[in-house]
């Protein structure tokens, strides 16, 4: 394995906060360490304000029945129950009904949901957080009365002529921000809805939105959204009773990170809406809703769901693997068994398993169709996949991450085709300056450090380059419980840390480790280790000690071979 090292500071300039903001399009960093919103954009900017305001203000004042339709994901819900909540503290006896589609279809292009509207004769139809794409559907809904309202955050094609859309991506918006999530898209426009109607409802949502803008991966170069984010991370008025549950449930502490939020609190309502009990996806939106007679069994039952989804897919991944085609470049896995809301997991998973090789897992499927996702750690773009024989098509803005469709009777030539390219299997990584060992200048320690629990999508990394690590074997410590944690001790000082398996320790470093622990150094030759990862500051019994944290490294050479 090799390391291609990108630097993303100049070599001369100084290494600080500001300009760390400054590469990541940050110029007011006290804005944004310490976010007061005056950067957040005026809904009324947004194109059709007014014709939305009208409307929705038009149905609450008639007491009309009104439909949302929740896309599937966590933006998704989300979004419908701050929608949810505005219009039952306007006016509680206002009828509403909730739709969920049981899979990954979209809006009313789903046909199960669309027959179900147009049997319902609603007055009005609201579709946050998708919708704008345009379908001959929403005219025989305003013909049959439906009137329509979109809140939505999605490029699209060709944008719906019929209803009203409301869509932070539109060019005829005047100063709206285009990183808003779809909830974000919500709130704004209940914000506006506010001062219509004289009231201060939506500054209860506001947790609401920020767990969307990390459950979607919005950008947080963005001081509107890094704003909904702090708010949340800070436990500042958490408001939704389900939300508070889950938080206390799973990560009881006085500050979340944007991690505990996005690797602990999402994938649990994720679980629920990935599965196929309707019931429990019901409850758990009316619980974002704030109806449940128990918001903690909600929380629990969350907890349950992610831990059944994991073993599904690690048991699966187990009893398919000999199933699968592995090849020099690809993996490919098809199954008639799979659930396929669980295909981009159980991808992921396989590809995490071999070194983050590009993998596709597909539900075969009727008319020789298999349905699924790719994963890999970046070697093949999407437009390359796309081109493939036998991919119908290849969907999605993530390079390393989207759904596929392949014809199944071409699944050899497929795989052929893929192995037969040539790929670049190196790691490529940012960091924000490559230096060698002896230089780094003690005050760098810790600089970064204020910045770990905030960081996410949009934002670059705080890591560095460090080369020349000359060091014995022998000098080598291995630590942890499970033996997998090597410390080496620079001059006197200075210690790094980082995570090895057995079989690397003994690859790279030439040490074996008997079953009980015992360490043996085969071969005592210097070695030279470039490594990259943050440089930060333990403090133990008022005692410093300046560390790197290692997420990846390379051995260059045994300096005497
Ligand atoms: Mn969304």
């Amino acid at each position: 394995m090799s390391l291609k090292i990108r630097n993303i500071f100049d070599e001369y300039e100084n290494i600080d906060l500001y300009n760390y903001f400054r590469h990541c399009g940050i110029t007011d960093v006290r804005e944004y360490l310490n976010p007061s919103g005056k950067y957040n954009c005026n809904p009324y900017g947004f194109k059709n304000i007014h014709e939305g305001i009208n409307l929705f203000k038009y149905h609450l004042l008639n007491h009309s029945l009104i439909g949302v339709l929740a896309d599937g994901d966590v933006d998704g819900y989300t979004s419908t129950s701050i929608i949810y909540r505005y219009i039952k503290r306007y006016d509680k006896t206002i009828k509403i009904k909730l739709y969920l589609h049981d899979g990954k279809e979209r809006g009313i292009a789903d046909d199960k949901i669309y027959n179900k509207i147009l049997a319902d004769n609603l007055d009005l139809l609201i579709i946050p957080d998708a919708g704008s794409e345009k379908t001959d559907r929403e005219k025989v809904l305003l013909d049959k009365g439906t009137d329509l309202l979109v809140l939505d955050h999605h490029d699209a094609d060709e944008y719906i002529e019929h209803g009203v859309l409301i869509n932070n991506r539109l060019e005829d918006n005047i100063d709206i921000d285009r990183n808003l999530s779809g909830c974000g898209v919500t709130y704004k426009f209940l914000s506006a809805m506010d001062k219509e109607l004289g009231v201060k409802f939506s500054d209860d949502f506001i947790d609401l939105v920020g767990l969307s803008v990390l459950s979607d991966s919005m950008p947080l170069n963005d001081y509107e959204n890094r704003y909904y984010v702090y708010k949340l991370l800070k436990l500042q008025d958490i408001k939704n009773p389900l939300l508070y549950e889950l938080i206390y449930m799973y990560c009881n502490k006085d500050e979340l990170t944007t991690k505990d939020v996005s690797w602990t609190i999402i994938p649990k309502i994720n679980a629920v809406i990935r599965s196929d009990n309707t019931e429990f996806k019901q409850k758990m939106l009316l619980a974002f809703c704030g109806r449940s007679d128990d918001f903690e069994a909600v929380a629990k039952e969350c907890g349950k769901y992610h831990q059944s989804q994991y073993e599904y897919v690690k048991s699966f991944v187990d009893n398919n693997i000999d199933n699968a085609m592995i090849g020099e470049n690809i993996i490919l896995l098809l199954s008639s068994e799979m659930k396929r809301s669980y295909s981009g997991l159980i991808a992921g998973s396989i590809s995490g398993r071999y070194n983050n090789k590009p993998t596709i897992v597909a539900k075969l499927g009727k008319d020789n169709e298999a349905i699924g996702s790719f994963r890999d750690g970046g070697f093949i773009s999407r437009n390359t996949i796309k081109e493939m024989v036998g991919v119908n098509w290849a969907k999605g803005h993530d390079d390393n991450a989207f759904a596929v469709n392949i014809d199944s009777t071409k699944t050899n030539e497929l795989f052929d085709s893929i192995n037969a390219l040539k790929l670049d299997y190196s790691t490529k990584l940012d960091v924000i300056q490559t230096m060698m060992v002896n230089n780094i200048p003690k005050d760098l320690f810790g600089v970064f450090e204020p910045l770990n629990g905030i960081l996410g999508e949009g934002m670059l990394t705080t890591d560095f380059c460090i080369k020349n690590i000359r060091i014995k074997p022998r000098e080598i410590k291995v630590i942890g419980k499970k033996l997998d944690t090597v410390k080496l001790t620079l001059g006197d000082k200075d210690v790094l840390f980082f995570k090895v398996s057995r079989e690397k320790l003994t690859k790279d470093f030439h040490i074996v480790l008997d079953d009980d622990g015992t360490i043996n150094y085969n071969d005592n030759s210097e070695l030279n280790i470039t490594v990259v990862g943050q440089l930060g500051v333990n403090v133990y019994r008022e005692k410093k000690t300046n560390q790197i944290l290692v997420k990846d490294y390379e051995v260059i050479s045994n300096v005497f071979d």
